[in-house]
């Protein structure tokens, strides 16, 4: 009879962990990449710092209670969609969209669910991108796909979700009324600060186009005296 690879609990708990935390270095990885390419191709990094952690057994905890399962490996990994949790901050919504993108286009990331809180922001004024993706983890004999929960959100949008985060989201009842009601208006603040902030990037962008059209203009007139200078030489 054959023996199952992991066949108590504690190694069936160690091997989640080391899958998801496998998974948060795949990705970790392939964020560094998309951004040391821009930096090198545009000389600009869409991607302003990310955060990864495996979540807290508090939190598990916590969240297994609201759902109401047992807290067993098979329930944690089928029910709890941010075991692995990455977290991107970019400067500009744009950047955000951007990054999506190219992560659903890559070929070894299966796209789970999204949930664009940016379109449609919760009743809270909680904004963000989340992308539940599937990675593969190549083991010595087999491949294994691990959930990985993306948040992406500008540097505005993090500063709310940090501090409502520590007032609120983890106390629910604790928060008054007109805390609530602070915060709603704050994320209206935040999504008009982010708004005015990337109409200032983009009228930027036009004016760096306009002055690299005239750089080039001067390089190729330059360009061409020095050919020039070359076939004098030559003579
Ligand atoms: P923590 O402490 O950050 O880990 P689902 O994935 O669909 O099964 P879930 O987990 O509610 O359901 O998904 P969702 O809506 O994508 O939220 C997951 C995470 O987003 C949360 O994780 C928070 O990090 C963040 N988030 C969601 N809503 C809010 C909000 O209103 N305010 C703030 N500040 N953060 C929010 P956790 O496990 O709840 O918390």
């Amino acid at each position: 009879m054959d023996l199952p690879m992991f066949y108590n609990s504690a190694d069936e708990w160690q091997r989640m962990m080391f899958l998801y935390n496998a998974a948060v270095k795949e990705v970790n990885t392939k964020l560094e990449i998309i951004n040391n390419e821009y930096k090198m191709t545009k000389q600009y990094n869409p991607i302003e710092h990310l955060t990864s952690r495996i979540k807290s057994i508090q939190s598990i905890e916590k969240k297994m209670k609201r759902y109401g399962k047992d807290l067993t490996v098979p329930n944690i990994v089928k029910y709890i969609n941010d075991m692995a949790g990455i977290r991107i901050i970019c400067s500009f919504t744009s950047d955000i969209y951007r990054i999506a993108d190219i992560l659903k286009n890559q070929s070894d990331i299966r796209v789970l669910k999204i949930k664009d809180y940016i379109a449609q922001p919760k009743p809270n004024g909680y904004s963000s991108y989340h992308m539940l993706v599937a990675v593969p983890i190549f083991l010595t004999n087999e491949k294994i796909e691990t959930k990985v929960e993306i948040q992406i959100r500008t540097i505005a949008m993090d500063f709310w979700a940090s501090l409502e985060h520590k007032i609120y989201y983890k106390h629910e009842g604790y928060a008054t009324e007109k805390i609530r009601k602070e915060l709603a208006d704050c994320a209206e603040i935040v999504a008009y600060l982010d708004k005015r902030m990337m109409a200032i990037n983009d009228e930027l962008k036009e004016m760096n186009k306009d002055l690299l059209g005239n750089y080039t203009e001067v390089r190729k007139t330059q360009d061409e005296r020095e050919d020039y200078s070359v076939i004098f030489d030559s003579m």
